[in-house]
């Protein structure tokens, strides 16, 4: 079986045309979490825009420490930003990455993609891609966000846990081949760019309004879990700060903050 050869620094460097995203990248073989990793060199200076890739992770984290198995093969990556944005916008990265993620994913191989709130990016109703966003923030100033993506490429789904294996998938399972990683990481660092400096300069209406288009939750019965209480309802927007709006069954709207927001398609009421 061909083993993915490791992620060339100088074949993303080669075409990238971004200013910000990767203009510096550290790629390691083994890391325990490229997100702590990224905290610690955010923490003692490290410039906007950098980047750090690892080939696999001994200690990947999801939200809530949760574990994200990182096998060889996988595209695991954290950016540093220094958005001047206040902390309740923070969770718009999360929407911005989670699209261009998406948009690579079906711009290079023609996959529909979807994405789902708070943090995912589905193929065929399954995870492909999750994002951990890290803000370190003193006094409603941000000092700097981490911006975690983990991405299932070239991985087989047998060298997933068993029991995330059944709501998982990966672009080499999806596709019957290996992508290019390089590839892939210039485009999505292109898109992220993009997206990000329409956020920042205050245009965020049309990020937003693209995500919508690509999520597949808006209009159905779901069941959110947000800190330990069950709320059941029709999802029926996403605001402008990431919350999700949902109508209960007495008609009352709730709003759900991103943090730890988990979803899942629910029968009708
Ligand atoms: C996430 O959390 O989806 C955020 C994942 C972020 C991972 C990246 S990799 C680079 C960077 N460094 C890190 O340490 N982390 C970031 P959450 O929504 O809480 O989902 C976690 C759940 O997804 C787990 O409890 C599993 O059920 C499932 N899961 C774990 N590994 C997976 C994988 N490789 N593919 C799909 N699902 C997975």
């Amino acid at each position: 079986m061909p083993r993915t050869e490791p992620i060339r620094l100088e074949k993303i460097k080669e075409k990238l045309q971004t200013k910000l995203i990767g203009k510096t990248i550290h790629c390691f073989s083994e890391v325990a979490s490229t997100n702590d990793l990224a905290k610690e060199m955010a923490t003692i200076g490290a410039k906007e825009g950098t980047v750090i890739i690892a080939e696999t992770q001994t200690s990947g984290k999801g939200r809530l420490s949760r574990e994200w198995a990182s096998p060889r093969g996988g595209i695991w990556l954290s950016t540093i930003l220094r958005p001047e944005l206040s902390g309740k916008d923070i969770p718009k990265l999360t929407l911005m990455t989670s699209l261009a993620v998406a948009k690579t994913i079906s711009q290079l191989f023609n996959l529909k993609t979807e994405v789902k709130w708070p943090n995912d990016v589905l193929i065929n109703t399954r995870k492909v891609c999750g994002i951990l966003i890290i803000a370190n923030t003193r006094g409603g100033v941000t000092n700097f966000v981490v911006v975690g993506i983990g991405i299932n490429a070239n991985i087989e789904l047998d060298s997933l846990p068993k029991q995330v294996r059944e709501n998982a998938t990966s672009l080499k399972h999806e596709l019957k081949r290996e992508i290019d990683r390089e590839q892939f990481l210039r485009l999505l660092f292109e898109k992220m760019e993009r997206y990000y400096v329409m956020l920042t300069g205050g245009k965020f209406s049309p990020v937003l309004k693209e995500w919508k288009s690509l999520c597949g939750f808006l209009g159905s019965y779901v069941e959110v879990t947000s800190w330990e209480e069950k709320i059941e309802g029709l999802a029926i927007d996403v605001d402008e700060n990431g919350a999700l709006i949902i109508r209960l069954q007495d008609g009352t709207l709730r709003k759900v903050l991103s943090g730890d927001g988990s979803l899942k398609r629910s029968k009708e009421l």
